[in-house]
């Protein structure tokens, strides 16, 4: 079987029901992807071979999510030329600003495109990703202006009493 373009990559299992709102979009978008938990502290030479591999293996775009000391998305980062988008995970103790902190503040030369905390941030990653790939696809980009006008069409002018 071929390599999907997207990797989704988490810190833990912890970190699935934030990043399944990427795999969510990916999937409504017809867009294939691999999620996998690779951490940065836990599982450090598992990381160190999927980021070293990642664009051999056939991998676009990756989108890496990770909470508190979120160390994947840069360390990915430092180890492929491919596109990393960063989630920083809502943490318990400081509800996703150290997540944040941790994955924004990248030294020039390595960067992470960091999104939202949280579900937001997840979803936004998957549209980035289907935004890049668009780029070599057409029947993709159509795909995702046509997601993109059904979301413009869906917002009622007018609000309403039944929420
Ligand atoms: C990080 O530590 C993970 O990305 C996760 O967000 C956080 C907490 O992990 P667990 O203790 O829930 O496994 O590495």
């Amino acid at each position: 079987m071929s390599t999907p373009p997207v990797a989704i990559i988490m810190g833990s299992q912890s970190d699935w029901p934030t990043m399944k709102h990427a795999a969510d979009i990916l999937d409504e978008l017809g867009i294939a992807y691999d999620a996998r938990i690779v951490s940065a502290h836990r599982t450090p030479d598992r990381m160190y071979e999927f980021a070293k591999g990642a664009k051999a293996e056939g991998f676009k775009v990756i989108i890496a999510g990770a909470g508190g000391a979120a160390h994947l998305p840069g360390m990915t980062a430092a180890l492929t030329p491919l596109p990393v988008f960063g989630v920083p995970v809502q943490s318990r103790a400081l509800s996703g600003e150290d997540s944040l902190l941790s994955i924004v503040q990248m030294p020039a030369g390595i960067p992470v495109g960091t999104l939202a905390i949280g579900n937001a941030g997840a979803s936004n990653a998957a549209l980035l990703a289907a935004a890049v790939l668009a780029l070599s696809d057409d029947a993709l980009a159509e795909k995702l202006d046509a997601w993109r006008a059904a979301r413009t069409a869906a917002v009622a002018e007018k609000p309403s009493n039944e929420g």
